[in-house]
């Protein structure tokens, strides 16, 4: 659990949280004392697919401070939780925490080995012997296989005849979250009262404590979930994993107190993955510019196994597309299928920058083809802010929102008539330079979120929420929220998060929802709570709400220059105009540190990341040797400005913030790409846009011009 009080008076340039995390003083997951705690190691499947035979263990068993080598056969046949059903499930899924005959990826969890530290467990596991025989690997999909779930979104009708289309191919590879902190996991087992308690770095502690005590076979009394300080998470710590569940199930096994913590290795090669889809697209116009139809299809492929979130990406891109403009017609039509390879969940945009990314591409490259401007051919088609709320040929209600507004005012802060004249001249002069635009909505998440808030009679103020932090300052801006609704100083304001014994059942943080609705709850507990202390109540006066909302939709728009080196291909991001809608910003500090770090991960998929399995399914870039990360000099600097359109739908006005810069910035920076590419054609580009891609792409066409 974090709760904090803040220590320090200079609440405007530091957060709450930042005294405790900036002198080494807060409690990640390694810091949580548990004196006595065995140490836990995974035995790992070495294969994508295969026949597991047999396991021999007695090497390990005889090493000194082994503990307890463990398989299935020992910890009894358990299985993965249900996920959330979006979207319908196809195939039968039943996926054991730890293999027993089959092993359907690298990195599945075998067996589990329990030492003294946390090096001889580690040293131990090593020591298994897995005899198995290899299977042929599934790493991408084909169309003989069949989905695991499908998705479909069908408005008008097509035109059989346009003035203009367009179609593009994208990929979309998969990425790691890559947070500083690896997973983590302990469990103490309390033999007198047979309940337990699970600290788990998690975005989700109500909804991680229900499927612990599933596992346990345990009321949920019995099972208290703790999530402590949080090194990052950006959805790859929204859902259990095999591995959390063993710890629990370990503790309960063995009665004693058990402790994990992933290496780097076994976050890369394990850990829950992001993206990773096929994106395909087709935007008629007609003569007049006008959006007649979209077509999509979308092809999303999955892990070995399904965490919960599984199908989000799938489903927000998919009932996401168009995006902010008007479409007469709509076809999109979505599937994803499994491989054997490490999970694919929810990673910061889960959907939305596949949305982004597809539409805007089609925008940008049907603007070239129709030589209309693509900011002329944007605000033609644009859904007006009068028109809001706007229920979309997808059916979703777009709340609120002023789409020509940000691109106007991006363009101005951009300006953009100078920017193009810039970039003639300098391609007269043999440069290449392209502006990419982007636009993106961002629906931030429906249902509840809880909060309690308590009146002491001191004039103290303890609130409590379902929605914990992992590194967003949740503790400043919901102590500046209930100080805001009861009228009171944010420093006699106590935030508690992350502990089912101390906070109400919640939904969590994720889909860009905590402030929104979280906060909302938040409010809605302190109006009732002052009403109460009006009709006299005695302290302390304890409030349980919850708040809960349909979607409120962010918005923005992205503009990027990016200049190529005419040798080399290197891409360098040479500017980067945001103006970005989140509606009612609570701490615009915050909110500005939450857009530069998710443009920091958009900027990281566009450029640098992807995961790449062979054809076995071995993971060849599972280190940070392999996989590149933005580092300081690859981030631009970062022009942001601010449109406030409220949203209708919660009590702040507030929309999501956190996701925004992993939708719109990729997208602008591949119609950057494209744009400086553009005087040789239409180039078929994918991220990452390393400069070998970019490279090959300029020589292509000079070996043509021979
Ligand atoms: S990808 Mo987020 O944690 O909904």
């Amino acid at each position: 659990m974090t709760s904090t009080t803040p220590s320090s008076a200079n609440q405007h340039t530091t957060r709450r949280e930042d005294n405790a995390l900036l002198r080494g003083q807060a409690c990640f997951g390694q810091d949580v004392a548990l004196p006595g705690a065995w140490h836990m190691a995974f035995v790992r499947s070495p294969h994508a697919h295969a026949s597991l035979l047999r396991i021999d263990a007695q090497a390990a068993k005889d090493m000194t401070g082994v503990v307890a080598v463990l398989t299935a056969t020992d910890l009894g046949e358990h299985h993965m939780p249900q996920i959330n059903p979006l979207l319908p499930l196809l195939q039968p899924q039943d996926f054991p925490l730890l293999a027993s005959t089959s092993l359907n990826y690298v990195g599945q969890p075998v067996a589990v080995v329990v030492a003294n530290t946390r090096q001889t467990a580690q040293a131990a596991a090593a020591q298994v012997v897995l005899h198995c025989q290899a299977l042929p690997a599934r790493t991408d999909w084909s169309d003989a296989q069949a989905p695991t779930t499908h998705t479909q979104h069908r408005h008008g009708q097509l035109p059989s005849h346009s003035a203009h289309q367009v179609q593009v191919q994208l990929v979309s590879p998969r990425v790691t979250a890559m947070a500083m902190e690896p997973r983590s996991c302990s469990a103490q087992w309390h033999a007198d009262t047979a309940s337990v308690t699970i600290w788990l770095g998690s975005q989700t502690p109500s909804r991680a404590r229900a499927d612990m005590a599933r596992v346990l076979g345990l009321p949920h009394s019995q099972v208290r979930l703790i999530s402590p300080d949080v090194g990052g998470a950006f959805g790859a710590k929204a859902s259990v994993s095999p591995e959390d569940l063993l710890v629990a199930l370990t503790a309960q096994h063995l009665r004693a107190t058990v402790r994990w913590t992933a290496t780097r290795s076994e976050d890369f090669a394990a850990g829950m993955q992001g993206r990773g889809s096929q994106l395909n697209g087709r935007l008629s116009l007609d003569a007049q510019g006008n959006f007649t139809g979209l077509s999509a299809q979308l092809h999303f492929t999955l892990g070995a196994w399904l965490p919960f979130s599984a199908v989000v990406p799938l489903r927000n891109a998919a009932r996401i597309l168009p995006g902010p403009y008007r479409v007469a017609a709509l076809d999109v039509q979505g599937q994803a299928t499994q491989a054997h390879a490490a999970p694919v969940n929810i990673y910061r945009g889960a959907g939305r920058p596949e949305a982004a990314l597809l539409m805007e591409t089609l925008v940008e490259q049907a603007a070239r083809q129709a030589g209309i401007d693509p900011v002329a051919l944007r605000l033609k088609n644009l859904i007006a802010a009068t028109d809001m709320p706007y229920t979309t040929p997808s059916g979703e209600v777009l709340d609120s929102g002023d789409y020509a507004a940000l691109l106007r005012q991006a363009c101005e802060k951009f300006d953009y008539t100078a920017e193009r004249q810039q970039q003639a001249e300098r391609r007269a002069r043999g440069e290449w330079v392209g502006i990419g635009l982007a636009l993106y909505v961002e629906p931030c998440g429906q249902g509840f979120e809880s909060a309690r808030v308590t009146l002491h009679g001191d004039g103290r103020v303890t609130v409590a929420s379902g929605a914990p932090a992992q590194g967003q300052g949740h503790a400043t801006t919901f102590a500046q929220i209930a100080a805001e609704a009861l009228g009171c100083d944010a420093s006699l304001v106590t935030v508690l998060m992350g502990d089912t014994d101390h906070c109400p059942d919640g939904t969590g943080a994720l889909a860009s929802r905590s402030t929104a609705i979280g906060g909302s709850a938040i409010v809605q507990a302190c109006r009732r709570a002052l009403a109460l202390r009006e009709g006299g109540a005695t302290y302390p006066i304890v409030v349980d709400e919850r708040f809960t909302s349909d979607e409120a939709w962010s918005c923005g728009c992205v503009m990027a220059r990016l200049g190529l080196d005419p040798d080399t291909g290197h891409p360098t991001v040479e500017r980067l105009v945001w103006a970005d809608d989140a509606g009612h910003i609570v701490n615009p500090t915050l909110a500005h540190g939450q857009l530069v770090g998710g443009a920091a991960q958009g900027l990281g998929q566009a450029m640098l990341e992807r995961l790449v399995y062979d054809a076995q399914g071995q993971l060849i870039t599972g280190s940070l040797m392999d996989y590149a990360v933005p580092r300081a000099d690859d981030m631009p600097a970062i022009e942001i400005i601010s449109l406030h359109t409220p949203s209708p739908n919660n009590l702040l006005g507030a929309k999501g913030v956190g996701e925004a810069g992993c939708i719109g910035v990729p997208a602008a920076l591949m119609n950057a790409a494209r744009d400086a590419l553009s005087p040789l054609g239409e180039c078929a580009l994918n991220f990452p846009l390393t400069s070998e891609q970019l490279w090959r792409a300029m020589q292509d066409h000079f070996e043509e011009d021979l």
